[in-house]
Order: structure tokens, then C-alpha cells, then sequence
């Protein structure tokens, strides 16, 4: 495409081109460069039109209207104390003793990250953020945070959207300059299922706050402190504020608790602080606690740390705007809430919901009702653009109090149960997590050791073993690697050890780790890694991608296989990009400021004897053909 450039450039066909026309006429590059971005473009949007995206399959585009946007907010007043600016003036723990002597309770929006990891299988894209981010920050500018970030994002991202999650957290970043960005840390595990080496968490941490992150969310699957101090120290030395989390499992309110009980709670807490976290958290991942125990466990708390305390929760049993409401009267100072249409369920309480709730008292919040209600309508609609991502329980469901998974696994888990032909299983399948969970000293249950419950639970009902078969046939099993990789050691220790028989059987003879496994890893050798990656990328990584290399090499060399073929992808709609083009459709790509794509599918050929089609396009008014290999 290149030559045939020159060839057509007026100033060549003029013939007064001479040798050095080349160097000075980079619109030949340029034009070149968006001939081949269209290319990649039209190869995507032909592909998913004949073969449909990973996970949903070929079903028609259906008609959707653009997203109403908010029209009438009330702009923040000028003296509004935004969060973000105390940290950067006068660093973490004045943001922290900003909180103690608020009012009214604060609030951290989990719209961009958790909401969707719970409802939607983690599958928001960069697109429908960006779109609302600006509008975001003025409509609610009393926030304490946005999360945004990390969880499961950083890896379906890559994998699932063929996206870069740093390019997402810069881009939110730049529209919403004046919100703390919050993202969850799995301590030791970063943003992966297993542990790494010290050096790497520090790396990582020092990257995310570069990239924008401000509160660090750390937490340990198994509240296991000795994998949390590092990262704690590490977000530190950021400057940054550290938030460490302390996992809330099993029932307050039940007086035959012998584990999870307030002493539990209460120490870990006084641990944390003393080890410098600026908040402590408490991470209710399943939903499991009840209002009373609520007001119990939160009072209790304030009268045990100094820092303030900020509350997370998810909303299966439909309980959550009533616990959350237990929690303010007992002084929370932050709670975790969702935009209400991706609120409830698996997700966080509605923050206007809980807004109205708490309407009247003296811990009422400060925002604007109406300027929520508007953003709401723009969720409203572009939630329905996920709909086949939806795997979520239909409605509240208070068996959640038995079983108890985490609102992020229990869709994960239903795809899994699916994706080995147990859907019909479910029921037993949340019983046997029941089981294994009690068989494994009744643990702590949050990514990854939630992971670990749920393969060996699906490994039982799919091989049809009972907890006695486990035990009388054990030695004879082959366990799954996570499973294995849990008795010993490596994403840490429970509450009270491993149950000693079951780890003997599981380990077959192989010895359990005696320190945090992190203790045992030599630092990682970035430079080592970079050449490495250099070599499959051909050419020089920068260093949020070697990070990402380290985090997921396959997910990521994938990820870059893709981009290098499809382009950014994360430029077109959502409609576009799940569902493809609609024969006779006009859709334009906005490529960046004047460079836009109009594009409109004519006709889809008949398969040739190899199966491909030919997909005759418009491309700005250009006819352009396109071949794709038909799958079905
Ligand atoms: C995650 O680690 O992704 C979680 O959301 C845990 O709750
Ligand atoms: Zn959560």
C-alpha cells in the first residue's frame, strides 16, 4: 500500500518528486498507517459478524438506542473538598483523619470495577466508562473513591476484550483528575491466582500509583497477614493510602462461632493498623453479614483502631441497605455501593437506594440525588448492551448464608459448572461447596482460595465422590492443581492450619511449605524478563507491559497477537464489538480527534469451497472487500 502512496501523491505524479520526498512527506506514512487501521478494523468487525465473540456465539445484532445521557446536573460548588487533593497535598494519613470527622458516611462508587465482576462476568469495557467518566466526577464529586481497577479486571481485560488495562486506568484518569481511584490488591497474589516474589509486588505497586491508583484495597484469601505487610509497606512507601482488608467469613450472630468470632476480628485489625494501614476494610465478599452483627462488629471495631473503617459488601441475600444502614448508626465511615442498575444481587447495595434510606438522619450523605438518578439512565441502557453476560441469580437469594461464595464466583463458577456439562448440577454443586469448605476447616473463601473450594467441589460432584469417598479412596485421586497447590502452602495459611488428614491425603507424601511462600522466591530479574519479551514483541516493552508479561505471558503474548491483527478494538461500540454488523448498518469508528471511520457492511458472500466468505464493505465511501474464514 505504501508505493501505490507515492505513486498516486500529486507531487510524485507532477514528477517534481525527488529523492528526499519520501523523508519529507509524512502524510504518505500517515496515509498509509490509516489504510491499515481500517484494514484491521473491517478484519475484526467481519469476523465477529460471521463467527460471533468468544462466549455468546452468533446471534443477530439487535437494535439498540444510544444511551441517555445525563442533561441537567448541578455542578459541584467551589468549596467541595475532594479527597483526591488532600492526598496530594498533604499525603495519606490526613485523608484518613479528613474521614474520622465527616458526618454524614462517605461512599465508594464500584461501578467501573466490582459491579460488573459480579454481574456482568467482568466484561465492561473501557468504551462505556470513558463515555461517562467526566460527567461521573461532576454529578458526584462527594465520593470517596471510585474502584476501578484490578480484581479480576487486569486479566479479562486482556484476555476477554483484548484490551490494556493500563491504558484504562490513564485514560479514566485523565477525565476524572480530582476522584481517588481505588483498585483491590490481592497482597502477596497482585492481580494473579498465585504468589510472587516480593520485588514483583513492589514493582507493581509503584506502577499502579504511577499509572493513577491512590487507595490500594490489600487483601489475603485467607487473611493471612504475613502476605499482606509487604504490600501494606509497599503502598507506603507510594505515599500512597493503604487500605488493608480483613475478609468477614462465617456468622457474627452465631454463639457457637469458635473461629470467626469478635477476638478474631479485633486483633486482626490492631495488626493491620500497627503494621500501617491508613484504613481498615472489611471485605464481605459473599454478603454474609447480617445488620445486627453489623452494628456489633463495627462498633466494636471503632473502639479498637483509630483509622477509619470502610465497609464492603455485596447484596445477594438482599439485606444490604439494612446491614450498610446498622453499620452508619454504629459510625462506619465508608461504605462500597453500585449505580443502582448494576446494584443489588451479586453486586454492591444501590447507592440511591441507600441514599433515600438514610434520608433525614444525621449520617445522611451530601450528594446530589438528582445527578445520580441521571447517570443512572445511562446504565440503564448500557447495561442491556451485556445482557449475554448476565449469568447472575435471577433475584436475591438468602441461601448465600449456607453456602457462602463470593458474589465475583458465583457466576464464574455457574460458567465453569457449565463449560464441563454440570449446569443441571448447580444445586448440588452449591451443596458440595458447602462441604468441601466445611472438609477444609471451614476457610476463608475469597479469589484464590475461593478458586480452590470451587474446583474441588466441582471435581466431586463431576467424578460423583462424597467426603467419605475422599478419605477411603483419597490416595488413589488425582486432585485438581489448585487444590494440591492450596495443602501446600502456596497461597498461604488458614485460620487454625490445614485439617491434617485430608492435606496427608491430598499431598500424597510431598511436604507442606513452613514460611509464606514469597519468603522462599528469589527477586525476579526484570531485565531478564524484558529481553525476553522484547524478543516475542519485537521491540522494546515498556515497563507496565513487562509487568503484565509477568502477571499472565500467555494472556498477554495472546492479547498482543490480537491487537497486532484486530487494532484498537476498544475504539468501536460495545454493540459493535460483541455483536458485529447488521447487513445495510452504518457504524463510524472515531479512530482519535479527525480520524474517523464510517463504515457500512453491503453484503456477506456465500461460502467458498474452503469456507470463506466475502464481506463487501464501505469504508469512507470506498468500497473494500474483506475475507473471513466461516467457522459454523
Ligand atoms: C477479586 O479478588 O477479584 C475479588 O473481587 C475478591 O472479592
Ligand atoms: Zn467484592
Amino acid at each position: 500500500p505504501f508505493l501505490i502512496n507515492v505513486l498516486k501523491h500529486p507531487e510524485f505524479s507532477s514528477g517534481k518528486a525527488t529523492t528526499r520526498f519520501v523523508d519529507e512527506t509524512p502524510e504518505l506514512f500517515e496515509y498509509s498507517e490509516l489504510r491499515d487501521r481500517g484494514n484491521k478494523t473491517l478484519r475484526y468487525i467481519g469476523n465477529v459478524t460471521v463467527n460471533g465473540f468468544p462466549g455468546i456465539g452468533k446471534v443477530e445484532k439487535r437494535a439498540f438506542k444510544e444511551p441517555r445521557r445525563p442533561e441537567k446536573l448541578i455542578l459541584p460548588s467551589k468549596d467541595i473538598v475532594y479527597p483526591k487533593h488532600i492526598l496530594e497535598k498533604e499525603g495519606p494519613e490526613a485523608v484518613s483523619k479528613w474521614l474520622k470527622t465527616q458526618d454524614s458516611v462517605l461512599m465508594t462508587d464500584t461501578t467501573f470495577r466490582d459491579a460488573h465482576q459480579s454481574l456482568l462476568a467482568t466484561r465492561m469495557r473501557t468504551h462505556d466508562m470513558l463515555a461517562i467518566a467526566e460527567e461521573t466526577e461532576k454529578a458526584i464529586p462527594e465520593l470517596f473513591s471510585m474502584e476501578m481497577w484490578g480484581g479480576a479486571t487486569f486479566d479479562v481485560s486482556y484476555r476477554f476484550l483484548t484490551e490494556d488495562p493500563w491504558v484504562r486506568l490513564r485514560k479514566l484518569r485523565k477525565r476524572m483528575p480530582n476522584t481517588l481511584f481505588q483498585m483491590l490488591f490481592r497482597g502477596s497474589n497482585a492481580v494473579g491466582y498465585q504468589n510472587y516474589p516480593d520485588n514483583v509486588i513492589e514493582e507493581f505497586i509503584r506502577l499502579a500509583a504511577k499509572n493513577g491508583i491512590d487507595v490500594f484495597r490489600i487483601f489475603d484469601s485467607l487473611n493471612w497477614i504475613p502476605q499482606m505487610e509487604k504490600s501494606i509497606q509497599f503502598v507506603r512507601d507510594q505515599n500512597k493510602i493503604a487500605e488493608a482488608a480483613i475478609c468477614y467469613t462465617g456468622d457474627l450472630n452465631d454463639t457457637n462461632q469458635t473461629k470467626y468470632t469478635m477476638a478474631y476480628y479485633k486483633k486482626l485489625a490492631k495488626e493491620l493498623e500497627s503494621l500501617g494501614a491508613h484504613i481498615i476494610a472489611i471485605k464481605d465478599m459473599a454478603g454474609l453479614l447480617k445488620p445486627h452483627a453489623a452494628y456489633r462488629l463495627i462498633s466494636e471495631l471503632k473502639n479498637t483502631v483509630s483509622v477509619p473503617i470502610h465497609l464492603h459488601m455485596h447484596d445477594t441475600s438482599g439485606n444490604g441497605v439494612y446491614t450498610y444502614g446498622a453499620a452508619i448508626r454504629a459510625g462506619v465511615d465508608v461504605v462500597d455501593v453500585a449505580q443502582s442498575a448494576l446494584s443489588g444481587k451479586t453486586s454492591q447495595p444501590s447507592i440511591s437506594s441507600l441514599y433515600y434510606a438514610l434520608e433525614g438522619t444525621s449520617h445522611a450523605p451530601r450528594f446530589n440525588i438528582n445527578n445520580v438518578e441521571q447517570l443512572n439512565r445511562y446504565w440503564e441502557d448500557v447495561r442491556k448492551y451485556y445482557v449475554d453476560f448476565e449469568e447472575a441469580m435471577p433475584a436475591a437469594s438468602t441461601e448465600v448464608y449456607t453456602h457462602q461464595m463470593p458474589g465475583g464466583q458465583y457466576t464464574n463458577l455457574k460458567q465453569q459448572a457449565k463449560g464441563v456439562g454440570l449446569e443441571d448440577r448447580w444445586d448440588d454443586i452449591k451443596e458440595a461447596y458447602t462441604t468441601v469448605n466445611r472438609m477444609f476447616g471451614d476457610i476463608v473463601k475469597v479469589t484464590p482460595s475461593s478458586k480452590v473450594v470451587g474446583d474441588m467441589a466441582l471435581f466431586m460432584i463431576q467424578n460423583n465422590l462424597s467426603e467419605e469417598d475422599i478419605y477411603e479412596k483419597g490416595e488413589g485421586l488425582n486432585f485438581p492443581a489448585s487444590v494440591v497447590s492450596f495443602f501446600k502452602g502456596d497461597i498461604g495459611r488458614p485460620e487454625g492450619g490445614f485439617p491434617e488428614e485430608l492435606q496427608r491425603i491430598v499431598l500424597k507424601g510431598e511436604k507442606p511449605l513452613e514460611k509464606r511462600p514469597g519468603a522462599y522466591k528469589e527477586p525476579l530479574d526484570f531485565d531478564k524478563v524484558k529481553e525476553e519479551l522484547s524478543e516475542h514483541l519485537d521491540r522494546e516493552p515498556s515497563e507496565e507491559e513487562v509487568m503484565a508479561y509477568i502477571m499472565y505471558p500467555q494472556v498477554f503474548l495472546d492479547y498482543t497477537f490480537y491487537y497486532n491483527m484486530y487494532g484498537e478494538v476498544t475504539k468501536f461500540d460495545t454493540p459493535t464489538f460483541f455483536y458485529g454488523m447488521r447487513m445495510g448498518e452504518q457504524v463510524s469508528v472515531n479512530l482519535e480527534r479527525g480520524k474517523t471511520l464510517i463504515i457500512k457492511l453491503n453484503q456477506i458472500g456465500d461460502p467458498d469451497l474452503d469456507g470463506n466468505r466475502i464481506l463487501y464493505f464501505e469504508l469512507n465511501g470506498q468500497g473494500r472487500q474483506i475475507e473471513v474464514q466461516d467457522k459454523s
